[in-house]
């Protein structure tokens, strides 16, 4: 007999590209390489849930009622490369403190709800592409690309036959 796997999904919570700074972040990814991540993938992590069953999920939607981060932008001026997964990613030179304490109120907000944070430093960035075979170009990159934060998504990670897809659930304006 086989065993029905439990219900719930793989969430996390990331910073939302509108179309114009997605459109930046396309465009500079399919000229660094063929092996980037589709457009509609592009987003900033800001924190990994994981395998989130549905009470769980509702308890994290609850903790983060209300939440109204305080605005900052973002300059994404610096490639990078995560060697063992072979992530070629853009990320800012300097991580604007807000960032910083954004992901820590959202860190706080979750231990409420038992969500174990990440023990490793956070990283602020975003994968341009996976399986990268090359080399990252040098830092810095010419034209930085400016991103003022002005969405928070509740996020899922679904796996589909033509690759992963990220699937907005719910989300929260910055700075309104
Ligand atoms: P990435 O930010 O380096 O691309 C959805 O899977 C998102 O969560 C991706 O952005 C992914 O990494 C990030 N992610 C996946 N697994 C993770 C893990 N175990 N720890 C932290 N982030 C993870």
């Amino acid at each position: 007999m086989t065993q029905a796997s439990a219900p719930g999904r793989r969430l996390f919570l990331a910073l939302w590209p509108d179309t114009a700074v997605r459109a930046e972040l396309a465009r500079l990814a399919r000229r660094l390489t063929p092996e980037h991540v589709p457009a509609a993938n592009l987003h900033l992590t800001l924190v990994f849930l994981g395998f989130t069953p549905p009470d769980r999920e509702a308890g994290y939607r609850a903790a983060l009622d209300g939440l109204r981060p305080v605005p900052f932008t973002l300059e994404l001026d610096r490639l990078g490369c995560f060697r063992g997964p072979r992530v070629l990613w853009l990320g800012p030179s300097v991580t604007p403190p807000a960032l910083t304490a954004l992901v820590g109120e959202l860190q706080r907000r979750l231990a409420a709800c038992a969500h174990e944070p990440d023990p490793r430093p956070y990283a602020a960035h975003v994968t341009l592409a996976r399986r990268f075979s090359g080399t990252a170009p040098s830092y810095p990159l010419p034209s930085p690309i400016r991103w003022p934060a002005a969405r928070i998504v509740l996020a899922e990670s679904r796996s589909q036959p033509g690759g992963v897809r990220y699937e907005p659930l719910a989300d929260w304006p910055v700075g309104l």
